[in-house]
């Protein structure tokens, strides 16, 4: 029996030497000390033996058990430290090979488009005054004319602050701030963000726009269109079609809302501009004599202009953008189109 276990040693010493994987010595493991291995099925004998031999055969076997245990770990341990080597020499980082670059980020539409209006209308004497998004009714409303019970309330789809208030519908109340705080004449410009529950591919219920307001003596509707029409030629080039159709601000009279031929369709009709050819990209009118009233202007001694451009629909036309709610969506890939656009 003693012999029987000495070779079965030397099998083994064998089978390890051959194998040269981890899952090799596994295999190797499994066949002599596994459940149904070699020698386990020599030490399930035991039993079966005399006392004098199940002494010295057990001796003999458990010996050569813990050799061949000590000889396998030994072996599975250099194998895991050669794959281990092996892996750390394939795997090195070349800390000599250059960078990946990140590239350089670009400014929003909206922002290159608020700036450049700004920078036209700059030109011809309008600066830039500011006012808050949180804007209580008297401002976004009354003093602009449209009393609680007025109709035109229903044109500005409202969020009504829970504590009193309103996010301002539009930047006419910087109108009044601007009237209330400073004496005329007056030429200011007032960008911001406004805010409306109303969501389509032309409407975002968050939006841009800046408002406009000149008041001084014998002001006139002929300077308003002509102020108009050379913002927007300066913008979109003189071949690009202006118009001026009557419309109604309670704040304002007369008042007019301003056109611009589709760019997207060159005033054939397309989804944009829902096939008309045009696209509605302010409002504007001479300043209501209530509003003078509400805000200590004798409306005897001053008249004036107003005008609210809606920046999302000017950057549309102006970048050639299909959807206002591509200007939202923070998709670096849409913004990094207009690296290096005006
Ligand atoms: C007004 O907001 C007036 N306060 C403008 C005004 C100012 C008139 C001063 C007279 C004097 P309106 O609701 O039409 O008007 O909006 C002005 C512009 O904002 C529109 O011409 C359009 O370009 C833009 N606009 C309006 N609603 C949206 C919207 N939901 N999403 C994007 N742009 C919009």
């Amino acid at each position: 029996m003693i012999s029987r276990l000495e070779e079965l040693k030397s099998k083994c010493e064998t089978a390890l030497q051959n194998a040269d994987t981890v899952s090799g010595i596994e295999d190797v493991r499994i066949s002599y000390l596994g459940k149904k291995g070699v020698l386990t099925d020599i030490l399930k004998g035991l039993k079966d033996l005399s006392n004098e031999e199940k002494a010295s055969v057990g001796q003999a076997a458990n010996q050569i058990k813990t050799q061949i245990t000590d000889a396998i770990d030994a072996k599975r341990h250099a194998l895991e430290r050669d794959e281990m080597n092996a892996k750390l020499v394939s795997d090195t980082v070349d800390v000599s090979a250059p960078g990946v670059g990140r590239g350089s980020g670009a400014s929003h539409p909206l922002h290159r488009m608020e700036k450049l209006i700004v920078e036209c209308l700059g030109r011809i004497g309008f600066s830039t005054v500011s006012g808050p998004e949180i804007e209580t009714e008297f401002n976004n409303f009354e003093a602009l004319n449209i009393p609680a019970s007025h109709p035109a309330r229903d044109m500005h789809d409202t969020f009504y602050m829970k504590d009193g208030g309103v996010l301002r519908t539009h930047t006419s109340p910087v109108q009044i701030r601007a009237m209330q705080t400073m004496a005329p004449p007056l030429r200011i410009l007032a960008p911001g963000k406004v805010f409306r529950c109303d969501a389509d591919v032309s409407h975002s219920p968050v939006f841009h726009q800046i408002e406009g307001l000149l008041v001084d003596k014998h002001v006139s509707f002929a300077e308003l269109k002509g102020t108009l029409e050379f913002f927007l030629r300066s913008l979109f080039g003189d071949s690009k079609k202006v118009r001026f159709r009557p419309s109604y601000f309670p704040f304002t009279v007369p008042s007019c809302e301003v056109d611009l031929e589709c760019v997207m369709c060159k005033g054939k009709g397309c989804g944009i501009c829902k096939q008309t050819g045009w696209l509605e990209v302010m409002g504007a009118g001479m300043v209501h004599r209530n509003v003078f009233k509400a805000v200590g202007y004798d409306p005897e001694e001053v008249t004036g202009f107003a005008f609210g451009l809606g920046v999302d629909r000017l950057a549309m036309l102006y970048y050639q953008i299909s959807d206002i709610r591509l200007l939202y969506e923070n998709d670096a890939r849409f913004i990094s189109q207009f690296k290096g656009a005006a």
